[in-house]
């Protein structure tokens, strides 16, 4: 752990994230303080550029006693440590489910009640196109990636019901600094709404659970954006203002494309290292 001179001298909100040296923990670095929360920053690699006001921590999610100190005196937790695409199953479960169940313990334990948890549109991933995917479609993984999306909603499910906690699970949908396929025309979640979304699940009065879709105010979106609006969530982006040079050089998308036909697009047919030959 290093302590950082400001941490505790400001009184302000403080919240935890964990895998906060990724793309998402990126966006939420830049974006959150300006609503007020100090951070607490996790990961097991290096965390790029911290600023003064940041505490670090480095280590595995899978440490119990790492992590009793990482929620200690925070108010919140952001949960986006983990693999974030397809892998073999024994990576999988070591550190996406056996990590979440790690950090909801702690928090039970001793830490905050209130838990953002970064799911994904994966562990619904194999929904057919439809007018508008609600949130209530039954669990359908695409991968072990979004299989432990769908053990992580369902143990949030626990903890609250149980054990008083509070969590919105976010569905998120392509996260990036701006889309990078047709696809995500419809399913980008720019780095400026990422951190309206995660700011509404830190912050929604009355929460106990909620499942929500994240992407942007897409005009090709077809994830029902209402839970996520219910929660707070005013997004701002429209991944339509790359509509014209995504489609010049790509093409509409087929009807018969799994990133046309399904929700979690290509992930469908995604296989595990393991099962590829590689
Ligand atoms: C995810 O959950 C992945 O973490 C990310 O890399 C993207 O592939 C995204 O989903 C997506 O569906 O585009």
């Amino acid at each position: 752990m290093r302590p950082r001179a400001l941490w505790r001298v400001i009184n302000v909100p403080r919240v935890l994230i964990t895998g906060a040296a990724g793309i998402i923990g990126g966006f939420l670095r830049r974006g959150l303080p300006p609503s007020g929360w100090q951070l607490r920053l996790l990961d097991i690699a290096e965390i790029p550029d911290p600023g003064p006001a940041e505490q670090i921590l480095t280590g595995d999610i899978r440490d119990a006693s790492l992590l009793t100190a990482a929620v200690k005196d925070v108010d919140a937790v952001v949960h986006l440590a983990g693999i974030s695409g397809e892998d073999d199953f024994d990576r999988i479960r070591d550190i996406n489910i056996d990590g979440t169940y790690q950090v909801f313990e702690a928090c039970r334990r001793a830490g905050p009640r209130r838990i953002v948890y970064a799911s994904s549109n994966h562990a619904v991933g194999f929904t057919p196109r439809s007018e508008l995917a609600t949130v209530d479609v039954p669990v359908r993984p695409d991968t072990y990636y979004g299989l432990s999306k769908a053990f992580g909603e369902a143990a949030a499910r626990l903890y609250v019901d149980k054990y008083g906690m509070e969590i919105a699970c976010l569905r998120i949908g392509s996260c990036f600094e701006r889309p990078r396929n047709v696809r995500m025309l419809s399913t980008w979640l720019s780095p400026g709404d990422i951190a309206r979304l995660v700011q509404a699940g830190l912050t929604a009065p009355g929460l106990r659970f909620a499942t929500v879709y994240g992407i942007s105010a897409n005009t090709r979106g077809w994830w029902d954006l209402g839970p996520a609006r219910a929660l707070g969530y005013q997004p701002q982006d429209d991944a339509e203002v790359f509509a014209g040079e995504m489609l010049a050089a790509h093409g509409e998308l087929d009807s018969g494309d799994p990133d046309y036909r399904y929700l979690g697009g290509r992930f469908t047919e995604m296989l595990p290292p393991g099962q590829s030959g590689g």
